[in-house]
């Protein structure tokens, strides 16, 4: 049995944690989760996650869910020099862990509204409104984004877990209108990491491509 086995489905927020277990090179197996045919909510899944969602990862100490305390558990453990999320007490750390909570307590709950908008009401009105608030405010988003991208790496002088956090949520952001992965500043930074021999490993076991489905 390997290390680590991380609960995935293709192209969603487990795609970080996958991505980053390549990037480790720490040994780990994957199993999918089918989420159209809401193996996630299955008994046997809820018994590792009760919440009922992806990403779960069955670690040596018990099941860790939440991408960011996955993701920071796993840097604690076997990024030695800092180098994916630097080292407890610096404005490094505090500045990297304020970008992955802005993506998934701010972004990630708007592309819920754009994927999900049943979720929010029963009313049909109602729920193409939903999305339709939440799809300008992606947009708004991304802009932001594209037009503050100047340098090699998004999240800033290095590249950090934050890069690969934003990179699975700006993939979800091809079905927008403009593309957030056509945008002039996010498509070269996309194209970059998703070259990455590691990235690449973790997209192809997933079965996805960057630009497709
Ligand atoms: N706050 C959780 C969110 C996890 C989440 O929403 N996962 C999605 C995939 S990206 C999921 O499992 N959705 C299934 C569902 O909510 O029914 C985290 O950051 O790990």
């Amino acid at each position: 049995m390997k290390m680590y086995t991380l609960y995935y489905s293709p192209g969603s927020c487990s795609l970080v944690v996958h991505a980053l277990l390549e990037e480790l090179g720490v040994p780990f197996e994957v199993k999918r989760v089918d989420l159209v045919a809401k193996e996630h909510l299955a008994d046997e899944y809820r018994k590792l996650n009760p919440k009922g969602k992806v990403p779960a990862l069955v670690t040596p100490e018990g099941v860790l869910t939440e991408c960011v305390a996955i993701l920071m558990y796993l840097c604690d453990k076997h990024d030695p020099h800092g180098k994916w999320l630097a080292k407890p007490g610096t404005w490094q750390r505090a500045k990297t862990i304020e970008q992955i909570a802005t993506l998934a307590t701010e972004v990630h709950p708007l592309f819920n509204r754009f994927f999900h908008q049943d979720d929010f009401a029963d009313a049909k009105d109602v729920q193409d409104a939903v999305k339709s608030r939440g799809t300008q405010k992606l947009l708004a988003y991304f802009r932001g984004e594209d037009a503050a991208l100047a340098g090699p790496h998004w999240s800033g002088g290095t590249l950090t877990v934050a890069d690969l956090y934003f990179m699975v949520i700006a993939r979800w952001g091809r079905r927008l209108e403009p593309s957030a992965i056509r945008m002039k500043n996010i498509e070269p930074w996309f194209m970059r990491i998703t070259e990455r021999p590691a990235v690449k490993r973790a997209m192809e076991r997933e079965g996805v491509k960057p630009f497709g489905t």
